[in-house]
């Protein structure tokens, strides 16, 4: 049996995830839409402590004003009704054809003018909300022509962008940092932003890099070939995992955004485990929420919605025993110690050691055998093992 999740999980879902009625490029619906105000009911009830949204999936794009107030007061009334909290707000600059180049970095100086506008009006409605973070995903920022798009100066206008909405949440005074999504592609053919890498490099160049940081994506890395969990290590090494979106992807292909744990299971163990363990002491490494964008596939009907939103949670949380109980195993503790894995924690140097030290020392070069140390195996696979044994319940 799964643990039953509990508010004290930090579990959030987006409103675009149990809400999507299943519409792909290549078939209609297959689900009605759903109500945001019920979805919150729902989700409160299986156990979720936060919801997220663009400000499209609340709000009706085009809406006048007095309607925009009607639907945020029916949301508020839902959120007080079932303790809900809103940990996470972001834009859609990608479902209207207006943004069809992109927003912060269309060609065209009025869209981005306008993209602008849109997210400063979200960014108020996040603050009001008390989120803490603003995702911003920039799904149709990119080409498919590379003769059609300037890079530089996308990045340029990209940069222009974010450094007005920081400076804005500074001047507003909100406590609201900004997370960006990269992913390499779909729906345009390239992404600017592609990769968690590239994402640090270009907030690096920012003027309050310090409000900027990321909101990796199990798929979105996945669909790169890369280690999603290598991604998230890199992130939480440089203070910059404010926020994530959990999922599940198989392999290079279209975005499947499958439930957590559906696609490379090992590597959500190896994730669950480091957010859950591989902070100071074995404790957290994060504690910000545990937000899951996932589909419920076309072939769900309503009641798959609420499966699959529970599986998720369920995942997680029977990854996070596996990872615990692997944790607690003498066998492991061993097995990490015989495999070095615990001596990479060691600096290179001693305490003070320079480089002409290192150079006078000849047990580091002269005297090494390299021969008999080239000969010892490292012993990964059995420490895999383990891990194995561990996440089948074998252990
Ligand atoms: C697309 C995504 C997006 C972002 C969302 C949050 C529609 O693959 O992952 O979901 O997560 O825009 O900013
Ligand atoms: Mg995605
Ligand atoms: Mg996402």
């Amino acid at each position: 049996m799964a643990p039953r999740p509990t508010p004290a999980d930090k579990f959030s879902f987006g409103l675009w995830t149990v809400g999507w009625s299943a519409r792909d490029p290549f078939g209609d619906a297959t689900r009605p839409d759903l109500d945001p105000v019920e979805s919150v009911h729902r989700l409160a009830e299986l156990g979720a402590y936060g919801v997220t949204f663009h400000d499209d999936d609340l709000i009706p794009f085009g809406v006048d004003a007095a309607t925009r107030d009607q639907h945020i007061a029916r949301f508020r009334k839902a959120l007080d009704e079932t303790g809900l909290v809103v940990p996470m707000v972001t834009t859609n600059l990608f479902t209207h054809p207006v943004f069809k180049d992109g927003g912060f970095t269309s060609n065209d100086r009025d869209v981005r003018r306008y993209a602008l506008r849109k997210v400063l009006r979200n960014v108020d409605l996040a603050a009001e909300l008390g989120a803490k973070t603003f995702v911003m995903w920039g799904g149709r920022e990119g080409s498919e022509y590379d003769v059609a798009k300037d890079v530089r100066a996308a990045l340029e206008r990209y940069r222009e962008a974010v450094d007005l909405l920081t400076q804005y949440v500074i001047d507003r005074g909100y406590d609201l940092r900004f997370a960006l999504e990269p992913k390499p592609n779909e729906p345009r053919g390239d992404i600017l932003l592609p990769t968690v890498g590239h994402a640090l490099a270009f907030i690096s160049t920012l003027a309050h890099p310090e409000l900027v940081g990321l909101n990796p994506e199990v798929g979105h890395e996945q669909m790169a070939g890369l280690n999603y969990a290598h991604g998230i290590a890199q992130a939480l090494w440089q203070g910059k995992l404010f926020h994530l979106d959990l999922n599940g992807q198989r392999g290079i292909k279209y975005d499947q955004d499958l439930v957590f744990g559906h696609g490379d299971l090992m590597n959500a163990f190896a994730l669950v485990d480091l957010l859950e363990n591989g902070g100071p002491g074995g404790g957290p490494a994060y504690d910000g929420p545990r937000h899951f964008d996932y589909k419920p596939s076309r072939t769900e009907d309503i009641a798959g919605v609420w499966a699959s939103a529970e599986a998720n949670m369920a995942t997680y949380l029977l990854l996070k025993e596996r990872a615990a109980a692997f944790r607690a195993d003498p066998e492991v503790a061993e097995a990490l110690a015989a495999s070095k894995v615990t001596e990479l924690a060691t600096p290179t140097l001693a305490d003070g050691e320079s480089y002409a030290d290192l150079l006078a020392d000849r047990s580091a070069f002269e005297d090494f055998d390299v021969d008999a140390t080239a000969a010892r195996g490292f012993g990964f696979v059995r420490l895999n093992q383990l891990a194995v044994e561990h996440l089948l319940g074998a252990r």
